[in-house]
């Protein structure tokens, strides 16, 4: 099927609310067995980057890597059976949903451990310009990898070595529980990073287009090495938990009001009225079929055997 770049918009955004969703209600039988970091609220991000990059460029996240994963073109099969622990997943069932990776579509690693995944990007990055090729790496984080010393290392090299590299930090204003003022003396990111020598903006609305728009004016000019790393900070909203499937307003630390003004603007909603019943219904069955088939295929297949334990180690013993 031909898209136009909504309906593109529309499908990838469509496809990861809509397996998150699954998610959610899977998630009590206990069937899916890996925590899980919802990117339910910040779609926007991971979609408007990743359409704008190409099949060589390759992207690293965290562990609320979904919708990075998904937008990257990644098998959802593989995903969920991941989530399922599963032979079958993307890791054979052994990392779970915070180890997503797709190398194949340029899902490099996402991680647990916060930060760690930049100074890897980095690295990439180098190793793109010692080769000379044009290809482009993008590093996902949130607002609290900024506050590791690992961000002010990866800024400080990247920077000096110039290096083909995007920075999109989504900033969802919390760290699990911590707002990014009680840990941040003021809110710019952003601004920061240009200290380094780094070229960044900040894009407060959530728009899937302007993201879309920065995104490939900047892979471009990265590509054309017209210049050195970019940074984009991008404002969003986690609806759900910092991890798990349901809300968490109970706990106090954020108010329902603050995530009601990201719902009332969803962009989904938006993207849907941009296109004609017709064209998002099509969209809509199709990707409906495949969150389905995904689920079936996680469900039948197998868990990983007892022989899987120690293989994909970097020290395998020889027989
Ligand atoms: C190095 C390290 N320190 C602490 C943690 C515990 N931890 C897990 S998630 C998280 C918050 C990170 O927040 P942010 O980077 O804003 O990402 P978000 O969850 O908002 O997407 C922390 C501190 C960890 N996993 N790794
Ligand atoms: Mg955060």
């Amino acid at each position: 099927m031909n898209l136009t770049l909504t309906e593109k918009f529309y499908r990838s955004f469509y496809k990861i609310r809509r397996v998150e969703e699954e998610i959610i209600r899977i998630y009590p039988t206990d069937k899916i067995k890996s925590p899980v970091h919802l990117s339910i609220g910040q779609e926007a991000v991971s979609v408007g980057v990743c359409q704008a990059l190409s099949s060589q460029d390759v992207v690293f996240g965290s562990y609320r890597g979904h919708a990075m994963y998904l937008a990257k073109g990644a098998d959802l099969k593989k995903m969920i059976a991941e989530l399922y622990g599963k032979k079958t997943g993307c890791a054979k069932g052994k990392g779970g949903s915070m180890h997503l990776s797709a190398v194949e579509k340029g899902v490099m690693v996402t991680s647990a451990i916060v930060g760690t995944t930049i100074p890897v990007s980095v690295g990439y990055a180098y190793g793109l310009k010692l080769k000379k090729l044009s290809a482009c790496a993008v590093s996902f984080f949130g607002d609290g990898a900024v506050d590791e010393g690992v961000f002010h290392e990866s800024m400080n090299f990247a920077a000096l070595k110039k290096l083909p590299i995007l920075f999109i930090c989504e900033n969802n204003r919390y760290a699990i529980h911590s707002h990014q003022l009680k840990r941040q003396r003021y809110d710019n990111i952003w601004e920061r990073v240009k200290g380094y020598g780094i070229f960044s903006e900040r894009i407060e609305d959530g728009d899937v287009f302007k993201i879309y728009d920065f995104a490939k004016k900047y892979i471009a000019k990265i590509r054309k090495k017209e210049c050195g790393p970019i940074f984009l900070e991008c404002l969003t909203c986690r609806w759900k938990e910092h991890v798990g499937p349901n809300d968490d307003f109970h706990l106090g630390y954020r108010s329902k009001e603050e995530v009601d003004i990201w719902k009332k603007k969803d962009e989904l909603i938006r993207l849907r009225s941009l296109l004609s019943s017709k064209k998002a219904e099509r969209i809509e069955k199709e990707v409906e079929g495949e969150v389905e088939k995904a689920f079936a295929y996680a469900e039948k297949s197998e868990f990983p055997g007892e022989e899987e334990l120690l293989t994909d180690l970097f020290f395998e013993k020889k027989q």
